[in-house]
């Protein structure tokens, strides 16, 4: 069972758009495992996009992902990674595929709404840093035994 990290960037939060984005992610059938509305700090988002530290869009990022607060998300599921990934769609509003989160609601890469983990070792890395483990509650999904 994989576990991925989901997070409402600021422009989600100040749209109320946390509400529809979350109701996505539960309508595919993964299993909500941890949430919390915070603020993230300048060190902690200089951790998690560490990958692209010296891009030109690094320092814009950077200033985006402090200027109001996040919702931060662990998610549960067989292949959740790549599920969570198809569901928020491409970087690129204008790339996303329609019926994707930022197809429907994002106009620009740089307010694209949602962050969603890309693979095992990042899903692992960004969960470490952004949820103490006692923030998340394991429990029976009873859904999963129809999806
Ligand atoms: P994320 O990490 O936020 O889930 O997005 P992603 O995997 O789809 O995209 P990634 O390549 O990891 O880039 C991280 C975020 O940086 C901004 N970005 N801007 N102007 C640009 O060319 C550009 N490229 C990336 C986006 O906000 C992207 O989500
Ligand atoms: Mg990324």
């Amino acid at each position: 069972m994989e576990q991925t990290f989901l997070m409402v960037k600021p422009d989600g939060v100040q749209r109320s758009l946390v509400g529809e984005i979350v109701s996505r992610f539960e309508k595919k059938g993964l299993q909500l495992v941890g949430a919390k509305l915070m603020m993230v700090s300048k060190e902690l988002a200089e951790r998690h996009y560490a990958e692209h530290k010296g891009k030109p869009f690094y320092e814009p990022l950077i200033e985006f992902i402090t200027s109001g607060p996040v919702f931060a998300m662990v998610w549960q599921g067989d292949q959740v990674i790549a599920l969570a990934r198809s569901v928020i769609g491409k970087t690129n509003a204008v790339e996303a595929a329609p019926g994707t989160i930022r197809a429907d609601f994002a106009v620009h890469t740089n307010f694209n709404l949602i962050h969603g983990s890309d693979s095992v070792e990042s899903a692992q890395r960004e969960i470490g840093i952004f949820f103490d483990p006692a923030e998340m509650v394991p429990y029976e999904h009873t859904i999963q035994r129809w999806i």
